[in-house]
């Protein structure tokens, strides 16, 4: 793995604890929002803040987007990556103690650029433990982070063949019909799993086999998830470990990047599940 990209990764691995360790007292949502109008809480400035610090600190990082701020933050020192972050996804979780973490894209492009110009993505999970799943050259790996290290659990991690779990964002009157048709169809088939955080669900289809999707809303067509922050790194990871992912009718990684908070329709998960939801759409 080239240094850079090892450095970006390691980073995320070591702040993990400490965030972790700080959400317990920064449950409360401060006076501010976020670019989409998220209202942030004070966890989510917290991971935001030690997150941007490490990581423009690092040679190989150029610049810093993250969903919780307007506009990229360009390193003094120049480098070869550019970092979308997710620096707490699924935080309005912590008030009912569910899953929630950290999502980090590293990209070879300045910020925003398009899902095929990212050279590595992970997540880091805070569940019953912590753990770190990462893309990279064609190969997903799945960490527990503990005790101030990374040790590898599952190496080659890919999607199981048979899927057995579903997730689907957004409220069912707000689905468009032939979303509607298709959620339909996948109830009777697989068992619901849904926790209000990107990627807890997501982790259970990489898991279990299945399919997540934040679709396409009548109230917002564009759905919910952020295209750099959400959609891509996640697509990247689902993919190379065999799955797709999907805006409704191609992989999330070759929609065009236009904004860096630009939303899109999410849908991920074993590629038969990915192709028959295109085909009803
Ligand atoms: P809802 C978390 O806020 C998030 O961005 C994703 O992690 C998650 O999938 C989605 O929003 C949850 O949205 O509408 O179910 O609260």
């Amino acid at each position: 793995m080239d240094d850079g990209i090892a450095a970006v990764l390691d980073t995320v691995a070591t702040t993990a604890p400490e965030i972790r360790d700080g959400l317990s007292g920064r449950r409360s949502y401060g006076d501010t929002e976020n670019p989409s109008g998220e209202r942030q809480l004070a966890a989510d400035e917290y991971a935001d803040g030690m997150l941007e610090t490490r990581l423009l600190a690092l040679d190989s990082v150029a610049s810093y987007a993250s969903e919780e701020r307007e506009s990229v933050i360009a390193s003094d020192a120049g480098g070869d990556y550019h970092i979308a972050c997710d620096p707490l996804d699924g935080s309005s979780n912590l008030k009912s103690n569910n899953t929630m973490g950290t999502i980090v894209g590293v990209y070879d492009e300045p910020l925003p650029a398009g899902g095929r110009s990212l050279v590595a993505s992970a997540f880091v999970l805070f569940g019953p433990i912590t753990t770190m799943v990462t893309a990279h050259e064609d190969t997903v790996t799945e960490y527990v982070i503990e005790d101030g290290d990374r040790r590898v659990v599952t190496e080659d991690l890919t999607i199981p063949d048979d899927p057995v779990v579903y997730g689907f964002g957004g409220r069912v009157p707000d689905w468009p019909d032939e979303f509607a048709d298709y959620a339909a169809d996948i109830e009777q088939e697989l068992k619901l799993r849904y926790g209000g955080a990107m990627i807890g669900d997501v982790n259970q289809v990489l898991t279990y086999g299945g399919v997540f999707a934040y679709p396409a809303l009548e109230s917002a067509p564009d759905g919910k998830l952020r295209l750099l922050f959400e959609g891509n790194p996640i697509a990247y990871i689902v993919e190379t470990a065999g799955g797709r992912s999907s805006d409704g009718s191609r992989s999330l990684l070759d929609v065009p990047a236009e904004e860096i908070h630009q939303r899109v329709p999410v849908h991920l998960g074993n590629a038969a599940l990915v192709d028959r939801l295109e085909a009803a759409l």
